[in-house]
């Protein structure tokens, strides 16, 4: 065997494994050993690093990859498995992510705050850069605008965008450039319109919001890695569920940016912020320095067992 190549994961679906080692994109399989490891965690997903070895094929000739290790990650994009006995197993959507795009889009579909908010505490709870991106500014709603325009008050970069009219797209172009990126958000919100966009060549496929009413109506299936203006830059399928995995109540408030100044100022050193008296929190909440509906959705999260 050859000296082992390593390279980035770019699509991983049925077995396949997609590298990009930056000479070439090639097709492996993951080596037997490794995928009988018991793990709560999904082996190898797109952003992966991972080192792999060339092979003769069984009719000969050709080389085959074959998927030898997985390198540590530096940080996950992940939830909760959504469904059934989902506690138990972490879906890791891209590894090694610096920045999440969240999309949403004006009216079609309406923008969502609660979501926001639980991707918003994904990102920070795994410390990923998070930026918000309002599509379809060419039917623009005044009160999502203005939403939005609290999450930028709140330190977040807010983009504004129409992949349909091309405004607001170099602008975006440009957070891309050497690094793992990915666009998330609800189906139908023009995440493969706007990588479609930002690079006409990739020819995503993208699909009409009125087809998408009830349930597994993506139009993306597979996540998988683009580049795109100097980057890395995952389409991802929408999202409807969204657990944080692996997230401990205590560390909950911190992942709500404005609540951080106030988190050692309550009385009671485990405070939830929620009936105890003395708490900074609700203080800050009394003042109008947080937000009620960004402190509903902490409320929201931290009772909801499906954090
Ligand atoms: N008016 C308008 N329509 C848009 C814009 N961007 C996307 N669309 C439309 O919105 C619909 C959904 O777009 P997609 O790119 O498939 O959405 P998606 O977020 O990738 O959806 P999933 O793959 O299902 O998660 C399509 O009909 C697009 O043509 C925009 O800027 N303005
Ligand atoms: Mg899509
Ligand atoms: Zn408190």
């Amino acid at each position: 065997m050859g000296a082992l190549l390593e390279g980035t994961v770019v699509l991983a679906t049925g077995g396949f494994f997609d590298v990009d080692t930056g000479e070439a994109v090639i097709r492996t399989r993951m080596r037997g050993r490794l995928k009988h490891r018991k793990r709560k965690t999904d082996l190898c997903v797109i952003g992966d690093r991972v080192r792999l070895s060339l092979v003769p094929d069984e009719e000969g000739g050709d080389f085959a990859g074959v998927l030898e290790e997985v390198l540590p990650r530096r940080t996950v994009f992940s939830r909760r498995h959504p469904g059934p006995g989902g506690r138990f197993k972490e879906d890791v959507l891209v590894a090694n992510l610096d920045q999440l795009l969240i999309v949403f889009a004006f009216r079609d579909p309406p923008m969502h705050a609660r979501l926001l908010d639980r991707f918003l505490v994904i990102a920070e709870h795994n410390r990923i850069e998070a930026t918000l991106v309002g599509n379809k500014v060419d039917q623009l709603v005044p009160e999502q605008k203005a939403l939005l325009a609290r999450y930028a008050d709140l330190g977040y970069p807010v983009h504004y965008v129409s992949a349909a009219t091309g405004e607001g797209i170099d602008a975006l172009s440009a957070c891309f450039a050497g690094r793992i990126s990915a666009l998330t958000g609800p189906s139908g919100a023009g995440k493969s319109s706007l990588l479609n966009a930002l690079d006409p060549s990739l020819g995503l496929r993208v699909g009409a919001t009125s087809d998408r009413h009830g349930k597994g109506r993506h139009t993306t299936r597979v996540a998988s890695l683009h580049r795109v203006a100097g980057g890395y830059v995952a389409d991802t399928p929408g999202i409807r569920e969204l657990g944080a995995w692996n997230l401990p109540e205590e560390e909950l408030d911190r992942c709500f940016v404005e609540m951080r100044p106030f988190l050692g100022g309550c009385t009671f050193r485990d405070c939830r912020h929620l009936h105890e008296p003395g708490c900074a929190v609700k203080a800050a909440v009394d003042q109008g320095a947080v937000s009620s509906e960004r402190y509903e959705s902490y409320v929201r999260m931290l009772l909801d067992d499906e954090r």
